[in-house]
């Protein structure tokens, strides 16, 4: 999707980084308990230095709804990410994202227009009132609205399954639609013991998905065609050549990996299972990670006495959310002081409503 982010002024593309710590410092300062920064876990460290909170996406939105005194969130994380964290806070807030371009290319896989497409497509095969659509954080406030309005919710990594449980339990849908990351749902619905033959892929680019109608009555999961750019790259060549140079090492991988991955792993778990897993694992071990650089990097810091490395040699930035840096920060945060609020993330109050209804039918699930 295309967002247009301003060109920063000169001096912020020229500043040092002594001169930008100094900028986002004294604006801090002087904005005091007005402002609140959140730095999810895929951040780096120059911006993460300066978050009030760090977390996953949903973790950081729920702590921006708890942060009633604040009237600036200051998002450093994706487009997504800003507008769920506006959808769960007050009208008296305002939250800011420090740089419009930092989008996330799965979210952007599945957009309104196709997803009420192929839900139409849909109807004219099925009964869409026994499917239920389900829709991963990583989407806009838009597809979030989607399935608030028809009976839908909300999951992350870490509730998939038992958001998927809820979906398909009895009295309550046959079939779920499941955006935009197939790999997500296809390894919860492994491991929830549907096999391969109950989930087909959704191809949004094709007639009916690419799917005969028998195919999609048959279906019990239908799966996106999405993904993410970072997760994919993760190879089950990679978990061998760790294994073989580290027979005792521990694989760690996050669930947005293809299922050929997961099956390979350790443990299998969300952003926040992951760092608990290498808290939990014992002083010396090596471990590796499939997941964001930036957060194998500082869990390796964070943690010493453990080797933890990334299982992609050629390492896997979260490119959008890299966009996020230094000049962006200082620039959004000396506007505020100015009284200039840059890049406000803003659902519409329609939208808005619908995709706490999805939301919170997630938090009652979990
Ligand atoms: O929702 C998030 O923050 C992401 C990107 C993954 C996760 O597992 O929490």
């Amino acid at each position: 999707m295309l967002r247009l982010q301003t060109p920063l002024p000169e001096r912020y593309r020229i500043a040092s980084d002594g001169d930008l710590a100094d900028m986002i410092g004294q604006a801090k300062a002087a904005l005091g308990s007005r402002l609140f920064i959140l730095g999810h876990h895929y951040q780096r460290d120059e911006v993460m230095q300066w978050a009030d909170a760090r977390g996953d996406s949903f973790g950081l939105s729920r702590l921006a709804a708890g942060q009633t005194e604040a009237e600036f969130i200051v998002f450093c994380g994706v487009h997504f990410m800003a507008e769920s964290a506006d959808v769960l806070t007050g009208d008296h807030q305002r939250v800011l994202l420090p740089d419009l371009n930092a989008g996330c290319s799965m979210a952007d896989m599945a957009n309104i227009d196709q997803v009420t497409e192929a839900w139409d497509e849909m109807a004219d095969v099925v009964d869409t009132s026994g499917v239920v659509p389900i829709t991963y954080m990583n989407s806009s406030a838009a597809l979030k609205a989607f399935v608030g309005r028809h009976g839908g919710a909300v999951c992350t990594s870490s509730n998939a399954r038992a958001v998927l449980t809820w979906a398909l339990g009895e009295g309550r849908g046959d079939q779920v639609l499941f955006f935009p990351d197939q790999h997500l749902g296809r390894n919860t619905g492994y491991e929830l013991g549907y096999g391969a033959d109950d989930m087909r892929v959704w191809n949004p680019r094709l007639a009916l998905g690419g799917l005969t109608d028998v195919e999609v009555k048959e279906s019990t999961l239908l799966l996106w065609k999405g993904h993410c750019s970072v997760h994919q790259r993760f190879r089950p060549e990679h978990i061998a050549a760790f294994r073989a140079e580290h027979p005792d090492g521990i694989v760690m991988v996050h669930p947005e990996c293809a299922h050929e991955v997961v099956e390979l792993a350790d443990l299998v778990g969300s952003t926040d299972n992951l760092i608990r897993g290498v808290a939990a694992a014992p002083p010396g071990a090596v471990i590796g990670i499939a997941t964001e650089i930036h957060l194998v990097k500082r869990l390796g810091d964070e943690t010493p006495d453990k080797t933890v490395v990334c299982l992609d040699p050629l390492v896997c930035p979260c490119s959008t959310m890299s966009r996020i840096d230094g000049p962006h920060l200082a620039w959004v945060l000396e506007g505020l002081v100015e009284g200039d609020v840059r890049n406000q993330i803003s659902v519409d109050a329609e939208t808005a409503e619908w995709a706490r209804v999805a939301l919170e039918r997630m938090l009652a699930i979990t």
